[in-house]
């Protein structure tokens, strides 16, 4: 098989600045401060690695479009909607923490949307069965009336809504971006033709976790109730750890569901080496979840699949995880890339073994 990528230059425009906000730190104490975490640099290097990597011959590449400010409404409110096109003329505004509308954000937001929206069209005329789409800034974040953690425009939202008017009965988002999926859960929070899975940081144990809630009882409202599932986990989970919570949790209920159309979120955040996010997925885990989701669409929704950027911090190894992440969704028989920085062994023994015999050197060695 292969995979369409859509993507568009102007997204590049979104310019976030320079500072601390990971944490919101004071930044005076610092000389030298980093880019903002949502940066072009990081779909730069996902998109050459899809073109000069191992990848390529799988790929297939088009042209995003902006999305029209009707097609949000669907998704958004008129008034919110507005609130955009008002901070836009006004030149900027900051609409959140962390979340800054620039000159040039919004123009990079609406193609955004409107690379979702034609990944996901490409998709339902049957084009292809399996479709990609390269956006920034991200949507998971972004509510029906607020924008929210670097997100403007619920990108998946419209998507999805998108689908169900054109004929898709049943609609699944799993979503694996270390933060909840907070904007694209509300949206259809009492909607049963709309089932939203989002595994991501449990909070209390590290700042950082965005947002606030996305606990286990948060299962969706009235005829939405079951119909959101959300799966916090430990940080330092791990592959083994998402792996047990794909086969356990994901896998029974997307039988269950039986979508006609299945859409991946996906954030490299959930990343070893993310700034943002502490879940320690290697590219291996990354590769293991891409074949899982790709097995999923295969077996319910006719091998339809589309599939959308959010977070990922790593300016190196975020295009890496993307990689692995398509190669198990193309289900290649071999790994096409090596991981270049990963090495967590996950065998115990491993270390036992190891300290064991330091023991018995020193032993024997030391005076
Ligand atoms: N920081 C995302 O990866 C976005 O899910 C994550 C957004 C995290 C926001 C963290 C946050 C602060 C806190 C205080 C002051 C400044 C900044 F949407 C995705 F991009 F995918 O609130
Ligand atoms: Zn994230």
């Amino acid at each position: 098989g292969t995979i369409a990528v859509f993507w568009h230059e102007g997204m590049l425009g979104h310019d976030t600045g320079n500072g601390v906000f990971d944490t919101g730190e004071d930044p005076s104490f610092l000389d030298v401060l980093e880019k903002h975490p949502e940066n072009s640099d990081r779909v730069k290097n996902m998109l050459s690695i899809l073109r000069r990597g191992p990848i390529s011959p799988f790929i297939s590449w088009h042209s995003g479009r902006s999305a029209l400010l009707s097609e949000l409404l669907s998704f958004h409110s008129p008034e919110y909607i507005n609130e955009l096109v008002e901070a836009d003329k006004q030149g900027g505004k900051t609409l959140c923490a962390g979340t800054f509308l620039n000159p040039g954000s919004l123009d990079a937001a609406l193609l955004a949307a409107g690379t979702t929206l034609s990944a996901m069209k490409y998709v339902l005329d049957g084009h292809g069965k399996v479709a990609y789409a390269l956006v920034r800034p991200p949507g998971h974040h972004a509510q029906p009336t607020q924008a929210d953690g670097y997100c403007f425009l619920n990108n998946a939202g419209v998507a999805v809504l998108l689908a169900l008017n054109s004929g898709c009965a049943k609609v699944a988002v799993i979503d694996i971006d270390v933060h909840y999926g907070n904007g694209t859960a509300e949206g259809f929070y009492q909607s049963d033709k709309v089932l939203t899975i989002s595994l991501h940081m449990n909070h209390g144990s590290w700042g950082p976790s965005h947002p606030q809630n996305g606990s286990v009882d948060e299962l969706g409202e009235g005829e939405g109730f079951g119909y959101n599932l959300n799966i916090p986990l430990p940080n330092g989970t791990g592959n083994r750890g998402y792996g047990y919570a794909m086969i356990e949790l994901v896998v029974p209920a997307i039988q269950k569901f039986e979508p006609d159309m299945l859409v991946l979120v996906v954030g490299q955040d959930s990343s070893a080496f993310d700034p943002n996010g502490r879940q320690c997925l290697t590219m291996e885990g990354y590769r293991e979840i891409g074949k899982m989701v790709g097995s999923l669409a295969n077996s319910h929704s006719g091998g339809r699949l589309l599939i959308i950027q959010e977070g990922g911090y790593h300016v190196t190894y975020s295009a890496y995880c993307l990689h692995a992440t398509l190669e198990g969704v193309l289900n290649l028989p071999l790994p096409l890339l090596s991981d270049p920085i990963a090495c967590y062994p996950e065998d115990e023994a491993f270390s036992v073994k190891v300290i064991e015999s330091i023991k018995k050197y020193q032993k024997a060695n030391v005076p």
